[in-house]
């Protein structure tokens, strides 16, 4: 399929998805939301991928929304059409989705960053949540998944002055899980994502399951939820190839069933 925002590809098991709109320091607009919804769906649809790496330019992962697609509307027509709510969809990717960002990641951009699962950054990156500095504020989850993230200290500092924090502070506040050199971006977040990709697909599907259920319950139903989850894996033929295989000392060979 052609895509017109996105470069989209398959390294090994890997789905690597490239926003391209380098003229606009890849801000998101309808046409990004669209493909990158049907580039997930095609991933999903294919066997031999296990994983998927969304990274943009080393100037920018994106630079927000576009503001210039923005700009002209009016609150009635997005409150109808529930503007922005197509993103849901991205954040529900069913495989890991690791971000790969280097450069920007500012308003939609670290929203799109934080939609992922974890964000891998080079040393060059900036995060930041500038829409107040434009009489708005975060729309794609920012005000919540930041929060989250980095607690309500940071994510207000964050939100209420528009201003970037790199990819250290991003780090040190546990937005990122590493920070590496620029050019060992890529490779360190397909190795990640073949590493992901090489496992049993439905124990790496329900962990991250798992994960994502921390943030939405209490702890005693989250723990029942893993326990129920743990317990359904005994199920799987991969259960008994990866505990036989470490007890037989051997790699396990995965079905993925
Ligand atoms: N939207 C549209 N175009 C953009 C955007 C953007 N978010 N960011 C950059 N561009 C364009 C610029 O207009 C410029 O185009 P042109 O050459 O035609 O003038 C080109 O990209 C290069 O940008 P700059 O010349 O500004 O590059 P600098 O290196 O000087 O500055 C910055 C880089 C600091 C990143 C600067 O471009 C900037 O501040 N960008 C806007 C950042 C921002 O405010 N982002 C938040 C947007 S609001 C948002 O994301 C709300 C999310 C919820 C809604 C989601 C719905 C999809």
């Amino acid at each position: 399929m052609a895509y017109e925002t996105l470069i989209v590809e398959t390294r090994g098991n890997v789905g690597l998805v490239t926003l391209n709109r380098p003229q606009a320091l890849n801000a998101l607009n309808s046409t990004v939301l669209k493909e990158l919804k049907e580039a997930y769906a095609a991933f999903h649809a294919d066997e031999a991928v296990g994983a998927i790496v969304l990274t943009g330019s080393e100037r920018a992962f994106a630079a927000g929304a576009d503001i210039k697609e923005m700009q002209p509307l009016q609150f009635a027509d997005i409150y109808k059409s529930d503007f922005i709510s197509g993103w849901d969809e991205v954040a529900k990717a069913r495989k890991p989705v690791i971000a790969a960002v280097s450069g920007f990641a500012l308003g939609g951009g670290c929203e799109l960053a934080m939609m992922c699962d974890f964000i891998i950054a080079s040393e060059t990156a900036k995060f930041g949540q500038p829409e107040i500095t434009l009489g708005v504020i975060p729309g794609m989850g920012g005000s919540q998944r930041l929060t989250r993230a980095v607690g309500k200290a940071k994510a207000m500092d964050l939100i209420l002055t528009g201003r970037m924090m790199d990819a250290a502070e991003a780090e040190r506040s546990g937005l990122v899980s590493r920070v590496v050199a620029p050019d060992r971006l890529l490779d360190e977040a397909l190795a990640a994502a073949e590493k992901i990709a090489s496992l049993s697909r439905p124990s790496v599907m329900m962990a991250k399951e798992a994960v994502n259920r921390a943030f939405e319950t209490t702890l005693e139903e989250g723990l029942r939820f893993e326990r129920r989850l743990f317990h359904s894996l005994f199920a799987t033929d991969d259960q008994k190839e990866g505990m036989a295989a470490f007890v037989e000392k051997r790699k396990p060979a995965f079905t993925h069933r």
